[in-house]
């Protein structure tokens, strides 16, 4: 019996654990209360690592189908099969590749699925950012010029927070990485600050809040923009020590000029006055945080909305402020030159929609089209890494149409699930116990500079590969170096040439390849800490709080922030017409539980047992209105597909407004989901539209669906 100190790589709080392992299992898991960023924090999913991590349903190694079977294979065998299949495509744009969610909570993404998309060359990328926060990254990637500096609540420092469209107390935060949300939430109103929730739902979030505003659903970029006009009408504009770094004000005041409090008010059910009253809140705290997530990202005018929360920010003094919303260092990174090329998206478009890429990606809604549409470029080969687009992406009934009329289909995935059981051959990684671990992506996004690295707690057993592996073999095969090419030896020649290009010759710690590659990163990163550093603190080392980045880490051309980039403002007049549209009907929205994780953790006992979390919640008046009665069963019909879901009455959501989690309806043949089988629930992607995103990131709308809702 032995303990062993990790991070949780299950969502994005990034919690230290303590874990006991006995016998190569985990038989404990607790919150590490030294971790120098959680504190001990941990939730029902970190408890249930060990479960997670020792589920039977995982696959032990590669499996090929024939015949319909699943059978084992060696992964020499596995690997000649992808060789061979995917190298037989001259057109690459034949081949699409599909990255999931897991891919930025794994060393193995952070470090390789750059590589792997770049050697792919394919125009057909796509990822679950276009079902998430692709608005966040154009909207950042336009004012700042960087699609990474994505400022986030200082939530240790501030006095008044308006929280949008998320519910930190239930996802732990998300492009804020917040150990303890919960915690830090309640300290803010201890120490005398408050904060506000904008949320159709009375969420978790909201119940623990100083007040909550139900707002109409897909409307907050409405009562954004609102509160911006507000700024300017009552000359709240204080842009203090931004003031000359900042560009394009006026034509921000121009932009909100019709969409004052009184025109928006009906619109987003929200009074006047109470809009009126937040902004004047805003600009009166010494220190605020406006802060939007999945609520105002995954809607009809994403990017908009996720723009004005920054400049609302940035007129009121909070943007790159203590306190405010600020811009995280992390170890890995360099600072930057305080100018640069800028961002553009629409390098080249979709080739049956003519949808414009974005971040090299494109909208993961198309991907049925690009399959089915017949013509030069269709998509005939799928790889998927990490992900459950036929459970995740809208119109999921299309989706797993198209993904069984490929001619292969490769997926890098411990389960066989919705998606991967389209696959010809599946190549899991280990489970987490078994692999190293670094937050590339999270780090990015954390409310202190912090930093930890933790090797596996249990090695890998022999025939198995770690997912770093996995990742390299899939991109030195695209390369064409054939399926056994000696990674060693490319990895050695990667290094040295990082190491020309920086001018550097360190002596680099580390036993993997990997570990080298990190070690590169972080002795050229901004505070040259060592990877040797790291393994010297299991705990993690803390390197302060959020420090001041503007200028330095501006990379737009003008070497300021643009306030009102011209690709945002030509988006306003369809954020106007949308004001004066008036949908009839019920609208359907997404939450989440604080015991799932999107769709791939109900397999886990602790976590599903218990009363069924896949349930329609809706009103007490809407449901006496319209004959649904709580535990009883309701038809959900959209434009692409109708549902029966169990329904919740509750006075928990707003009038007009019912609330379906995503990512069960586990009920499909020929996967390997014992648990999840007997807790099915119902895929809500089924009800979802493909047809429906905000044309600026390609993202999809997956809050704000018109729905009709009868009894079943
Ligand atoms: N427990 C758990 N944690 C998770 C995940 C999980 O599945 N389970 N998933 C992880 C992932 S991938 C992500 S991206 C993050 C997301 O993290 P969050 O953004 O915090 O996501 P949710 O918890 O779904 O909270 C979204 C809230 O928005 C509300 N909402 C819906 N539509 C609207 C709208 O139009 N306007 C407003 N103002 N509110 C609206 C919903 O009622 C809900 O309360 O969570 C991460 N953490
Ligand atoms: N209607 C609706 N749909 C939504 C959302 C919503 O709010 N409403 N939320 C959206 C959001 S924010 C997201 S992020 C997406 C998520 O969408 P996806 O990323 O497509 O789906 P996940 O459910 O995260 O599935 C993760 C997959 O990775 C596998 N996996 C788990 N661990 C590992 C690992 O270590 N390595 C590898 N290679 N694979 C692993 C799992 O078995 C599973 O197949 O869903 C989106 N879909
Ligand atoms: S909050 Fe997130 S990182 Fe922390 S224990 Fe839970 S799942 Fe893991
Ligand atoms: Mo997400």
């Amino acid at each position: 019996m032995r303990t062993e100190y990790t991070t949780c790589p299950l969502c994005e709080a990034t919690c230290g654990l303590e874990l006991t392992i006995e016998d190569d299992r985990i038989t404990r898991v607790r919150g590490d209360r030294q971790d120098e960023f959680s504190k001990g924090f941990i939730c029902p999913k970190g408890a249930s690592l060990g479960q997670l991590d020792a589920d039977p349903d995982r696959l032990a190694g590669p499996v090929v189908k024939r015949d319909g079977e699943f059978v084992p294979v060696s992964w020499d065998e596995a690997f000649r099969i992808v060789d061979e299949k995917l190298n037989s495509y001259a057109d690459r744009n034949q081949i699409a590749i599909y990255l999931g969610n897991p891919v930025v909570h794994s060393l193995a993404g952070g470090l390789y699925a750059g590589p792997l998309r770049k050697a792919l060359r394919s125009r057909n990328v796509f990822t679950a950012s276009t079902v998430d926060q692709m608005p966040k990254h154009v909207s950042c990637g336009y004012m700042y010029g960087s699609i990474f500096s994505i400022p986030v609540p200082d939530i240790d420092r501030t006095d008044f927070m308006l929280i949008l469209g998320a519910d930190p107390f239930s996802s732990n935060g998300s492009l804020w990485t917040v150990p303890d949300a919960p915690g830090r939430l309640k300290a803010l109103q201890k120490r005398g600050g408050s904060f506000v929730v904008v949320d159709p739902r009375r969420s978790r979030t909201a119940a623990a809040a100083d007040e909550h505003v139900p707002i109409q659903p897909g409307t907050d970029v409405f009562l954004l923009l609102a509160l911006i006009h507000e700024v300017f009408a009552s000359s709240l504009v204080s842009l203090g020590r931004l003031e000359e770094h900042v560009a394009g004000v006026d034509e921000v005041r121009a932009l909100v000029a019709d969409f004052s409090p009184d025109a928006v008010s009906a619109r987003c059910g929200i009074p006047a006055e109470t809009i009126r009253s937040l902004a004047q809140r805003i600009a009166a705290a010494p220190r605020a945080a406006v802060y939007g997530r999945i609520g105002t990202t995954t809607v009809d005018y994403g990017t908009v909305g996720s723009w004005a929360v920054d400049v609302l920010n940035a007129l009121t003094g909070n943007l790159d402020s203590p306190g405010g919303m600020m811009f995280p260092l992390p170890v890995h990174s360099k600072r930057g030159r305080g100018t640069g090329s800028g961002f553009e998206t629409g390098r080249w478009t979709s080739r049956v929609r003519g949808y414009p890429e974005i971040m090299g990606e494109l909208p993961a809604v198309t991907m049925a089209d690009e399959i089915e549409t017949p013509g030069e470029g269709q998509v005939r080969a799928l790889i998927t890494v990490g992900g459950n687009p036929a459970l995740s992406v809208p119109n999921s009934a299309r989706l797993n149409e198209a993904l069984s009329s490929l001619e292969f289909m490769v997926s890098v995935d411990p389960y066989l699930n919705e998606t991967t059981r389209h696959a010809d051959v599946i190549l899991p990684p280990p489970p987490p116990s078994r692999r190293d671990h670094y937050d590339l992506a999270f780090f990015n996004n954390a409310v202190r500079n912090v930093a930890k690295y933790s090797r596996a707690v249990i090695p890998l057993e022999q025939g198995r590969l770690d997912e770093t592996d996995i990742f390299f073999r899939l991109t030195t095969i695209l390369l064409g170096m054939g399926p056994a090419a000696d990674l060693d030896a490319i990895a050695a020649f990667q290094l040295a040439s990082l190491q020309e290009k920086a001018g550097t010759s360190f002596e680099l710690d580390g036993i993997t390849r990997e570990e080298r590659l990190l070690d590169f990163k972080l002795r050229t990163g901004a505070y040259g800490v060592s990877l040797q550093q790291l393994l010297d603190n299991p705990h993690g080392i803390d390197l302060g709080p959020l420090c001041e980045r503007i200028p330095e880490i501006l990379r737009t051309p003008s070497g300021k922030i643009e306030l009102a980039p011209a690709f945002i403002a030509a988006d306003i007049p369809r954020v106007l017409a949308g004001l004066s549209t008036v949908e009839e009907g019920m609208v359907l929205v997404g939450r989440r539980h604080l015991r799932t994780n999107n769709s791939w953790m109900h397999n886990v006992p602790s976590l599903v047992k218990g009363k069924q979390l896949c349930t329609l919640l809706v009103n007490t008046d809407d449901a006496s209105r319209l004959g649904l009665v709580d535990g009883g069963a309701a038809q959900v019909t959209s434009r692409v597909g109708k549902v029966e879901v169990t329904v919740e009455v509750t006075d928990d959501i707003s009038r007009g407004v019912v609330s379906m989690p995503h990512g069960w309806g586990h009920d499909q043949p020929g996967t390997r989901l014992t648990v999840a089988r007997e807790h099915a629930g119902v895929n809500v992607n089924l009800i979802t539209d493909d047809l429906r995103l905000d044309p600026l990131s390609g993202t999809a709308v997956l809050n704000g669906i018109r729905v009709q809702v009868m009894p079943a």
